[in-house]
């Protein structure tokens, strides 16, 4: 059973959202400007609806701390809603008519009754400031390992940047992100996003596109191809798709692997024994396509991971939809909410990946305190530095 776990709850105008983190070893430092940073930044980006006015996202710890550090405890952290009104039938009315692409349908007939809020309050996007939070403890504690993680905007709607985000350069693209009020390392793409969403409001439609997370210093061998479930491509694509409104994920080259020979998608494998000190251990390649995972483990390279968010399912014009009282044909109701929430997507997805590269982390290196667990993991990269650990003589060429 892998160790490290995280669990949300909460409505999205209920009192509070939680976030439950266990498995975490003792002494992780918790960077709060780090944790309270990104929930804000998840808070943003161009397109957002006027709930984002009304919230200050940020973490209240209340469990497994103690003078900011982890005890190995459960920790429990919440993110304390102000637009708190779930028992108020005025203000937050039952909502009769479905929205095509949310959950509103499904859940209602899933749990019997023809109030759509129900379903909806768990539904909502708003979950995802819980999840962010417990990604972003996730990686404080990849950090302490030298791994860091990236994430932005590649695409909204057709317009796509083609910046390419390397090792070296990372840096450097994430502060052109940080410019940026669509997350997207691109000025001129940046302007043409911001002039489709304004397009979008006064259409009264909605804008989805691409978000993409990289990872950097992840060495070989965490996840496992030996079990299916272990895998941690799979494991990251599990929990890509369990961001609302993803309907795709790919790693490194993705589909485009179908349209390839062989010869043009594999990353030949090089030895550079300056590297050797580095986390890819010295194995080099000239190319990413496989986006840092073969077998369902790190191989060295830098994890890519792409996710497609679909456009939001709320349109202020309505779809066509049906009563579920009446059953008579009526537009779907509208409820306030965004135009295009990709930017926000792609802080999520950074953390939600962050978990899944820190979960197997630890299944592989282990450990109760930090401590421990770093140690195992320095371990680990020098006995697999002086592999061949046979004498040569012994190796068969
Ligand atoms: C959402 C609807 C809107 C969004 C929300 C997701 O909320 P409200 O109905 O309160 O205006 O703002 O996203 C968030 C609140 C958030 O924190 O991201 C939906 O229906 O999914």
């Amino acid at each position: 059973m892998p160790k490290l776990e995280y669990q949300t709850a909460g409505e999205s105008h209920g009192p509070t959202l939680v976030c439950t983190i266990t498995g975490l070893p003792a002494g992780l430092t918790l960077d709060m400007q780090r944790i309270n940073g990104e929930l804000s930044r998840r808070q943003g980006g161009y397109g957002r609806g006027g709930r984002m006015r009304i919230e200050t996202d940020t973490a209240e710890f209340v469990t497994g701390v103690r003078l900011g550090k982890t005890t190995g405890a459960p920790v429990t952290a919440l993110v304390k809603n102000k637009d708190s009104r779930l028992d108020d039938l005025v203000r937050t009315p039952p909502v009769y008519r479905p929205r095509p692409g949310h959950a509103d349908l499904a859940g209602s007939i899933k749990w019997l009754t023809t109030d759509c809020r129900e379903t909806l309050e768990r539904a909502s996007a708003r979950e995802t400031a819980a999840r962010t939070l417990g990604g972003v403890v996730a990686q404080c504690l990849l950090r302490e390992i030298g791994i860091e993680t990236f994430g932005f905007v590649r695409q909204i709607l057709d317009v796509r940047t083609d910046v390419e985000v390397t090792p070296d350069n990372w840096n450097k693209v994430r502060a052109a992100r940080n410019e940026s009020e669509t997350y997207c390392p691109d000025e001129k793409a940046t302007e043409q996003h911001k002039a489709i969403i304004r397009q979008a409001k006064i259409d009264k439609d909605t804008i989805g596109g691409l978000c993409e997370t990289h990872i950097f210093g992840v060495p070989p061998g965490i996840g496992s191809c030996m079990d299916w479930r272990d895998k941690l491509d799979a494991r990251i694509a599990y929990a890509v798709m369990g961001i609302q409104a993803f309907k795709a994920v790919e790693m490194g080259l993705g589909r485009e692997c179908a349209s390839r020979r062989g010869s043009d998608v594999h990353d030949p494998i090089y030895y550079d024994i300056t590297k050797k000190h580095e986390s890819s251990l010295g194995f080099v390649r000239t190319s990413n396509n496989a986006g840092g995972t073969e077998g369902g483990m790190s191989n060295g390279m830098p994890i890519v991971v792409t996710g497609t968010m679909k456009p939001i399912s709320t349109l202020l014009r309505g779809l066509p939809s049906v009563d579920l009282n009446t059953k008579q044909p009526e537009d779907s109701q509208y409820e306030r909410s965004d135009i295009c929430a990709v930017s926000a997507a792609s802080v999520v997805m950074e953390a939600v990946v962050a978990f899944e590269v820190a979960r197997a982390a630890l299944d592989k290196f282990g450990g109760d305190s930090m401590l421990e667990f770093k140690d195992n993991y320095e371990r680990f990269l020098e006995t697999a530095r002086i592999l061949p650990l046979d004498p040569p003589e012994n190796v068969i060429a």
